[in-house]
């Protein structure tokens, strides 16, 4: 078995900051020990990774990617290939991405599905939630299976009429069965009903532009939606997490559930964090790169998700990446906002942006790491194995530069997609080099990679129940 002796960095946990030499056996980390002691130890190793000046920290664990989803009469253009690659440049080392059950389908056949597209195609370790489009006798009794064998999360909407979504009575029926079987539910938290009757409204009247739909989509409708979904949580004795909070209004929702003491949890995203209605206004269609649900709010909002950060109100931020090119795919919805597929393109973009959000002083460095990589891991059952650096944990580590300058842009990101959400942003801190499982897959600006080194992980139930 190989050894990796990461040397002279500063290793941040979610837990703490200390200069340590991190030493790999194979594919997990075997020891830490305090900077400089590596050869006192005896340590030996065949690769020596000088870090001197840089963080090593876990790699990232994005819980929440559509990897070549149908969505729209189209799909998403990242694949598994593709997208995980896009992860690894960006210091994320674990996707977990959504299987599908179709309308009449069983989960089973949603998730093998799922499992043919992923497997031996991706650059780094996935595993999957589960979308229940369909709640009904069969795939109520299906969750306990698939919880047993590690997939422990399923995704509801409370949008998306005839597609996705699910009425109060079938998420109140999957939110008991995860009572008794230890599967999280995830929630997609707007009124899709309401807002259906809003965007035919809006069409009918000639509002056809990108920005109508950020403006149908409500934030009432989706405060409502989150405070709905938390009382039929507590009539289930479930607990919720619920999927990409955008509005103020959703975040007081889930922390006044948070001081009641409920097991109710909160993500966000970095388009919510960083883009706002602004970017959906944009002239010549150029707002439709932007359309995704739940919408990009004002700019106000965005201190009130930071905050919630802070606070732990929420406790994730995921990406939601689902990329559709500007031409072709996000061009369907010209004249139509509705036609415009849903959503962004981010998953290599997270972990330097949130990076950015500590340099300008809106999180610590180790509430970077929680959120990012530990939080998620523990949400998702796959703590410590993943999300932390410590003996036994996989060696899923990012040698990160701090003060590396780099601008985002379409020309430079290698996810399948022709343009970036941040084109032109220019942020501090890149990652130099990155682990999965021991190898090193990117180094100093080169891919050395494969498709099919990323391995299926299945998770354990959620670690992160008070
Ligand atoms: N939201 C998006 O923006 N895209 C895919 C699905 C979703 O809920
Ligand atoms: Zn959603
Ligand atoms: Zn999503």
């Amino acid at each position: 078995m190989s050894r990796t002796l990461i040397r002279g960095g500063l290793v941040i946990t979610a837990a703490d900051e200390v200069h340590a030499d991190v030493l790999i056996d194979g594919e997990q980390v075997v020891a830490l020990a305090a900077a400089g002691s590596a050869v006192a130890e005896g340590w030996t190793a065949d690769t020596v990774i000088d870090a001197g000046g840089k963080y090593v920290i876990p790699g990232g664990v994005d819980a929440h990617t559509h990897m070549e989803l149908p969505f729209g009469g189209t799909f998403a253009s990242d694949t598994f290939e593709t997208g995980t690659r896009a992860a690894a440049w960006g210091g994320t080392t674990t996707v977990v991405d959504f299987a599908v059950q179709s309308m009449g389908g069983a989960l089973r056949e949603g998730l093998d599905a799922w499992h043919a597209k992923a497997a031996g195609n991706c650059a780094i370790d996935y595993a999957f939630h589960m979308i229940l489009a369909d709640v009904n006798e069969n795939s109520l009794k299906e969750m306990d299976l698939l919880v047993d064998e590690g997939v422990t999360s399923f995704k509801l909407f409370m949008a998306y009429p005839g597609v996705f979504y699910s009425d109060d009575g079938k998420i109140l029926r999957a939110m008991q069965r995860g009572a008794d079987n230890g599967g999280l539910v995830m929630m997609h938290a707007e009124n899709g009903i309401a807002i259906d009757v809003l965007v035919g409204q809006a069409l009918a009247a000639g509002k056809t532009d990108p920005r109508y739909h950020g403006e149908v989509r409500r934030e009432l409708l989706e405060a409502e939606a989150t405070h709905r979904a938390i009382q039929l949580a507590r009539v289930a004795g479930s607990p919720l997490y619920v999927v990409h909070v955008s509005a103020q209004q959703a975040v007081a929702e889930l922390a006044a559930a948070r001081d009641m003491g409920l097991n109710v949890f909160g993500e966000t995203c970095p388009q919510y964090l960083f883009l706002s209605t602004d970017n959906l206004a944009e002239p010549d269609f150029e707002g439709a790169k932007y359309v995704c649900s739940t919408p990009l709010r004002p700019k106000e909002h965005q201190a009130e998700l930071w905050k919630g950060l802070r606070t732990n109100d929420l406790q994730v931020v995921s990406t939601d990446h689902c990329p559709f090119c500007f031409s072709g795919q996000k061009e369907l919805g010209r004249g139509d906002f509705s036609k415009i597929p849903n959503g962004l393109p981010g998953v290599e973009n997270r972990m330097d942006l949130l990076h950015q959000a500590v340099v300008d002083g809106h999180i610590s460095r180790r509430r970077w790491i929680e959120i990012a990589a530990a939080s998620p891991a523990r949400m998702f059952g796959l703590y410590p194995r993943k999300g932390t650096i410590a003996p036994g944990s996989d060696a899923d580590i990012v040698i990160y530069d701090p003060d590396a300058e780099q601008t985002i842009s379409a020309s430079t990101h290698h996810m399948n997609v022709d343009y970036s959400a941040y084109e032109g942003r220019q942020v501090r801190g890149k990652a130099r080099t990155v682990l999965s499982r021991g190898t090193v897959v990117v180094d100093d600006d080169r891919y050395l990679g494969r498709a099919g080194h990323g391995r299926y992980q299945t998770r354990q139930t959620c670690q992160y129940l008070v």
